[in-house]
């Protein structure tokens, strides 16, 4: 088998728009559902779900056959999760919390092979090499290998010039939940300083040569964001779009009224 390409990370480099989804519900068949639906990209969500590379595996092993670019953002970054994740055959990751240049490039040894980093070799082991099917894996994996920082803290802010001048990151990722909690505006992802800062953020992300992504629910800011230079977006969860289409149909047929002949 050929190595597989890394489409999402050729497509950054284009700045071809690329528009995702968080998946979250942690479960194969969701997951092959959205694989089909369209999206350029799904990320497996293992920050806040209780995905783990188990899990992480399996719904990797299910969408591959889609036409549609998986990343996964694990918990922490811990390298030896790390290591697990790139094993599995994810070959984009998407780290959440990068605050400056020293996480971002303790990350970018944790995803390459020496002499650029520091992951660990067993291509017999690994989903991402097909257990050695792949020839030359070793020798392919890093440039394959795309990193995707999300900065979405005051120090991460701070630290953003810092941060895009790390070889090896290709992307960054703002997170304006996590942002605005950061900023004081707990539950505000809309407030005023938040929107300044992301506004700030994303055309010196662009100028700088990376790829600027960021969460937008709504079309409009997305088309605005695209202007300031983003160029992917994630527009929504799984869960999410489950609750909202469930709410929205079960209220359409409580109408309040009760069936002929009941008792009142
Ligand atoms: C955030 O908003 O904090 C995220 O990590 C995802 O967009
Ligand atoms: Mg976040």
């Amino acid at each position: 088998m050929d190595m597989p390409k890394n489409l999402f990370k050729q497509r950054l480099r284009q700045r071809q728009w690329q528009v995702g989804l968080f998946v979250g519900l942690a479960n194969g068949i969701s997951m092959e559902i959205l694989a089909g639906a369209g999206f350029d990209w799904l990320v497996i969500d293992a920050e806040h779900t209780p995905n783990n590379p188990a899990s992480v595996l399996a719904q990797l092993q299910v969408a591959a056959p889609y036409p549609v670019q998986l990343l996964v953002r694990p918990m922490s970054h811990d390298a030896a999760l790390i290591k697990q994740y790139l094993d599995a055959g994810a070959q984009t990751l998407l780290l959440p919390l990068v605050d400056n240049a020293e996480q971002a490039r303790q990350l970018v040894r944790a995803v390459r092979y020496p002499p650029e980093g520091i992951r660990g070799v067993a291509a017999s082991l690994s989903r991402a090499a097909r257990w050695s099917g792949i020839k030359d894996y070793v020798k392919q994996a890093n440039a394959e290998v795309c990193l995707v920082v999300q900065v979405e803290t005051r120090q991460g802010l701070e630290n953003l010039d810092a941060i895009l001048a790390v070889a090896g990151v290709d992307a960054v990722f703002i997170g304006p939940a996590d942002l605005a909690a950061s900023l004081g505006h707990l539950g505000d992802a809309g407030h005023p300083e938040v929107r300044a800062a992301i506004e700030h953020a994303l055309p010196r992300i662009a100028a700088s040569g990376k790829a600027a992504g960021i969460f937008v629910t709504e079309p409009e800011l997305a088309r605005h964001y695209r202007t300031l230079g983003a160029s992917f977006v994630a527009v929504g969860g799984d869960t999410t779009l489950l609750r909202s289409a469930a709410l929205t149909l079960a209220a359409a047929f409580q109408g309040g009224e009760s069936a002929p002949g009941a008792a009142t």
